[in-house]
C-alpha cells in the first residue's frame, strides 16, 4: 500500500468502529408533586437506549418544605418498605436519604412549593424488565407518593 492510502484507510477504519461504541443518550423525565401529597405520575418509562436519565422534580404547591416537602427516590420494589422506613427516621437535614445506602439507586433533595430540582443518574445500574419503584421518602409520604419505573 502506498503512503497516500494510509490516511483514507485510517479514516475508514475509524468510521467503521465508531458505531460500535455505545452512544450516550440522556433522556429527560419530569414529574410534579403537590400540596395534596401526590405525584402526577404512577409510572415512568425509560427507553432501553437511554444511558442516562435527567429527572426534574417540581413542586407545584405552595406549602414550604418543612410542612409538605417532597423528594424523589428510586429503589427496587423489593427494598421499598425497608428503605422508606429507614429513610423516614432520618432528620430533615439528610433530605431523608440514608448516605451510602446501596438500596438507593437515585435520590433528589427535598423541595417545597414552587421549587424544582434536577438529578441525573445512569441507567447502567438498572436491569431491563427489573421491578423498580420511585417514592417520596419524607416521613409518612411513601404510601401515597410512589410509582413504578420501567426500564427497557
Ligand atoms: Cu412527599
Amino acid at each position: 500500500m502506498s503512503s497516500k492510502h494510509v490516511l483514507p484507510c485510517l479514516i475508514a477504519a475509524l468510521l467503521a468502529w465508531a458505531p460500535l461504541q455505545a452512544a450516550a443518550k440522556t433522556c429527560n423525565v419530569a414529574i410534579d408533586s403537590n400540596d395534596a401529597m401526590q405525584f402526577d405520575k404512577k409510572e415512568i418509562r425509560i427507553a432501553a437506549d437511554c444511558t442516562q436519565v435527567k429527572l426534574t422534580l417540581r413542586h407545584t404547591g405552595a406549602l414550604p418544605a418543612e410542612v409538605m416537602g417532597h423528594n424523589w427516590v428510586l429503589t427496587t420494589t423489593a427494598n421499598l418498605e425497608a428503605l422508606a422506613t429507614a429513610a423516614g427516621k432520618l432528620p430533615a437535614s439528610s433530605d431523608h436519604v440514608p448516605k451510602g445506602d446501596a438500596r438507593v439507586l437515585a435520590a433528589s433533595k427535598v423541595i417545597g412549593g414552587g421549587q424544582s430540582t434536577t438529578l441525573t443518574f445512569p441507567t447502567s445500574m438498572l436491569r431491563k424488565g427489573g421491578d423498580y419503584t420511585f417514592f417520596c421518602s419524607v416521613p409518612g409520604h411513601w404510601s401515597m407518593m410512589k410509582g413504578k419505573l420501567v426500564f427497557g
